[in-house]
């Protein structure tokens, strides 16, 4: 079976840029995709506001201008409405005011315009107040409260796809607890500074690091994945792009080359995980979940004596 897969990168979102601004950017990512003959498209993190976990902010009023309260809302059902007209399916990620509860969140839509997942992030990375010394923030925890959903798989059609966020696609956990529910399509969206700055890495290393957790993990779990970031100078802060869609065998099959809003497409071949699903990594001949216990009830690496 043939799946013909897109993913939108997108370009910076200044501050200054309306939801109205960007919610038509996305629609014309999504016609560009289903020109192409794309039947699902992925989208960044955070795709309708700038990356605001950047900022320390207190005043509440100005938190809630970047969450959405309902979806499809008011300024966002125009990309709802488009995707039933073309019969495309999209993973968007938002901002999500639930009650007085902050989720890092993406949805699953159908080409129906019709929500079919949801998944919260659980690997919520930086830190909840503002840290000296490091040349950018990073305050996901002060803005975001672990994701509660775990890792589900939605049955899409004609096969199922996953959802994972950012800095959840560095984790094996994530992409094996969907691996165990036979997922055949891994989406995510990220938004990564080049200058993390934290570690003191060279340049490069972010998307090689990227590149290395998505091909690693389609292999290892037999699944294709959609990426797609948010890339470009957005705030006066770098962002890798490096958006891709990488197959079972671990190869990257298509890549973004700009930094910019681009799209970029490839006809999957489902079949090609089975292979691997009936060989090397024929999950319930080889794996052994006996030996795996501290994966469960180990949070830390222990420095105890051995
Ligand atoms: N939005 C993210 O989750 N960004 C992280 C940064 C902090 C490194 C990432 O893992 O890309």
């Amino acid at each position: 079976m043939k799946m013909h897969i897109a993913v939108a990168q997108m370009g910076p979102i200044q501050r200054a840029d309306t939801r109205a601004q960007t919610v038509a950017r996305l629609c014309d990512l999504l016609k560009d995709a289903a020109g192409r003959g794309a039947r699902w498209v992925t989208f960044p993190e955070l795709a309708l506001t700038t990356f605001f976990p950047r900022w320390e902010m207190d005043d509440p009023q100005e938190i809630r201008g970047f969450f959405e309260t309902e979806m499809p809302g008011k300024e966002t059902r125009p990309l709802f409405d488009l995707a039933r007209t073309l019969g495309v399916g999209f993973y968007l990620g938002y901002a999500e005011l639930d009650g007085d509860r902050q989720f890092n969140t993406s949805i699953l839509v159908d080409g129906n315009g019709a929500i079919i997942g949801k998944y919260r992030k659980i690997h919520i990375p930086g830190d909840a107040q503002s840290q000296d010394g490091y040349p950018i923030q990073h305050l996901e925890k002060k803005y975001f409260e672990v994701g509660d959903l775990g890792f589900p798989v939605f049955d899409a059609g004609d096969m199922r796809i996953g959802m994972c966020i950012c800095n959840d696609r560095r984790w094996p956990e994530t992409y094996r607890v969907m691996g165990l529910q036979a997922v055949d399509l891994v989406m995510v969206g990220y938004n990564t500074p080049t200058g993390y700055g934290r570690l003191g890495e060279p340049r490069h290393l972010p998307g090689h690091h990227n590149h290395l957790s998505l091909q690693a993990s389609a292999y290892q779990n037999t699944c294709w994945i959609a990426a797609a970031a948010k890339a470009g100078v957005e705030e006066g802060i770098h962002m890798i792009g490096g958006s891709c869609i990488v197959a079972p065998t671990g190869e990257i099959a298509v890549q973004a080359l700009s930094e910019d809003d681009e799209v970029i497409n490839y006809v999957c071949d489902m079949t090609l995980a089975d292979g691997y699903r009936s060989n090397i990594f024929y999950f319930e001949r080889h794996r052994r979940p006996e030996h795996y216990r501290a994966i469960v009830e180990r949070v830390g690496a222990s420095r105890q004596p051995l």
